[in-house]
């Protein structure tokens, strides 16, 4: 019994590798993806969460090594089980063997015979008649030297158990190779994928905006920030007393309000600073507070509610991307206030005042939203031109939901008929966009209407209603044609 099933195990053990490698080399079935995306489709709400908290980021990439475990074990105790009966009964059930990996495609969504494949359906059919015909000839190798042979002495029947025994182990170091394998290939797509924009955005190539036509010089030795307002111990920092605090850093996305759908005013970056909940913390807290005003050396001036103000994530940052903050960014300290559009984080800013009524900052007195919560966000930028009809190519861009975090990117390549996932990479942070992707290989000639939405971590499905920017941010979902030839 042993025996058979340390047979069985090589034989799935080869079939799982060579369907591994056919995943990558020609981008053919390989089932234990395949079980994993029947698994994220079709699991509940409610589990999802527990689920992601017990995992976390690295969650599908979990579910994924479980699903390499299971078809290991499934086919291993097939296996075994054909071992035992033998000829025809093989034969036999290997062809059903076939019929059950080839209902597991259009499961999968990866259509009839694997038709949505790269490797098409073709190739997909022969990949796992050649995957099968592997494992077949394993078994019945095995199987035939079995038939063979003679009563053997016991010290034979040791050494042979040995041996499976070492084929074994061997065969899980294979297996623990071939997932690193797939998790550093995980990680290559997005380098892969060109055309995408880095995920931290280099300081020189994040968006800016600013009321300005000259912004403001701030001399980092005569700059100051004052908290004061309804606190019991106003204060003044100077740039020096403030780096001294304990700090933070954590990345976070900006984005304008003005941002059109598709639009470029969205970027990313690495932030150091102080949490604002302890500069706040340190004066006293009034009870009447409950708003927080901000004032900057350009006569700007922003606020949000005090609730938002104490959540860990709200910063007075001083770095950016591991530099001193520059000019354009508000030399030499702003605010980062994650959740809610770029003009509340205030740049140049010289003083944080508590307040016990709803400020109207500069934009909102000329008719821009009061709370100014991000709306959830996705971007086509890839490809950035013509595909070629029957090329392996990618359709990928960015995701962004501020602090409610994205769960999955849909992609239309034919005009929002039909939808699609896209990979995902984990975010950096809880404040920050996604980079998404989703391989696709045109079929034939022609416009191509592609278009994406986001669905955010709690599944509100971003909304397809146009709207322009003013007064409460962009909404409608980012469509663009691509010309295959
Ligand atoms: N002091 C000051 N802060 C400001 C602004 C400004 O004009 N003055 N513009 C705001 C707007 S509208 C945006 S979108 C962000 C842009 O930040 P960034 O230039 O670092 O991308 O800064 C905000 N903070
Ligand atoms: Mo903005």
């Amino acid at each position: 019994m042993l025996r058979r099933l340390s047979v069985a195990f090589g034989a799935s053990l080869a079939l799982t590798a060579f369907t591994a490698l056919g995943r990558f080399a020609w981008g053919g079935p390989f089932l234990p993806e395949q079980m994993a995306e029947i698994l994220f489709a079709n699991i509940p709400v409610w589990a999802f969460t527990p689920l992601f908290r017990v995992f976390g980021l690295g969650s599908k990439y979990w579910a994924f090594a479980g699903m390499v475990g299971l078809h290991l074990a499934l086919w291993t105790s097939v296996g075994g089980w054909l071992l035992g009966r033998g000829g025809r009964t093989m034969l036999i059930g290997l062809l059903v063997l076939l019929g059950f990996t080839l209902i597991l495609l259009p499961l999968s969504g990866e259509g009839w015979f694997g038709a949505a494949l790269p490797s098409g359906p073709v190739g997909a059919v022969l990949t796992l008649v050649a995957a099968i015909a592997l494992y077949g000839g394993v078994l019945g190798l095995a199987r035939r030297r079995t038939e063979g042979r003679t009563a053997t002495p016991d010290r034979r029947g040791f050494l042979r158990t040995a041996g499976m025994a070492a084929a074994a182990t061997a065969g899980l170091k294979l297996a623990g190779g071939l997932w690193a394998e797939v998790a550093r290939a995980a990680e290559d797509l997005w380098r892969a994928v060109a055309g995408l924009p880095p995920e931290i955005t280099p300081v020189g190539k994040f968006y800016t905006v600013s009321k300005n036509v000259f912004d403001p010089a701030v001399k980092t030795e005569r700059w100051s920030l004052e908290i004061k307002g309804l606190v019991d111990r106003p204060y003044k920092l100077t740039y020096e007393e403030l780096k001294g605090l304990p700090s933070v850093t954590e990345p976070a996305t900006l984005m304008c309000i003005s941002n059109e759908v598709g639009g470029e005013l969205i970027s990313n970056a690495q932030w150091k600073g102080i949490r604002l909940k302890d500069l706040l913390a340190k004066a006293g807290i009034k009870p009447t507070a409950v708003e927080v005003i901000l004032r900057a050396a350009d006569g700007y001036s922003d606020s949000f509610p005090l609730k938002k103000g104490l959540e860990d994530g709200v910063l007075v940052v001083y770095e950016m991307n591991g530099q001193p903050l520059v000019k354009q960014h508000g030399a030499p300290a702003r605010v980062i206030v994650p959740g809610i559009y770029g003009m509340k984080n205030v740049k140049w800013v010289t003083s944080i005042e508590l307040a016990d009524y709803d400020y109207k900052g500069y934009w909102e007195v000329r008719g821009w939203s009061d709370e100014a919560i991000y709306k959830t966000m996705s971007r086509i930028d890839v490809p950035t031109g013509p595909l070629k009809a029957g090329e392996r190519a990618w359709v990928g861009g960015v995701a962004f939901a501020g602090d409610r975090g994205i769960r999955d990117v849909e992609v239309s390549l034919d005009g929002g008929k039909t939808w699609q996932n896209a990979q995902v990479k984990p975010s950096l942070g809880s404040f920050t966009w996604v980079l998404w992707a989703l391989p696709w290989t045109p079929p034939a000639p022609g416009a191509y209407p592609v278009k994406v939405r986001a669905v955010e971590k709690n599944g509100a499905v971003q909304t397809s209603e146009v709207r322009p920017p003013l007064p409460d941010g962009a909404s409608g979902w980012h469509a663009v044609t691509i010309r295959v030839s």
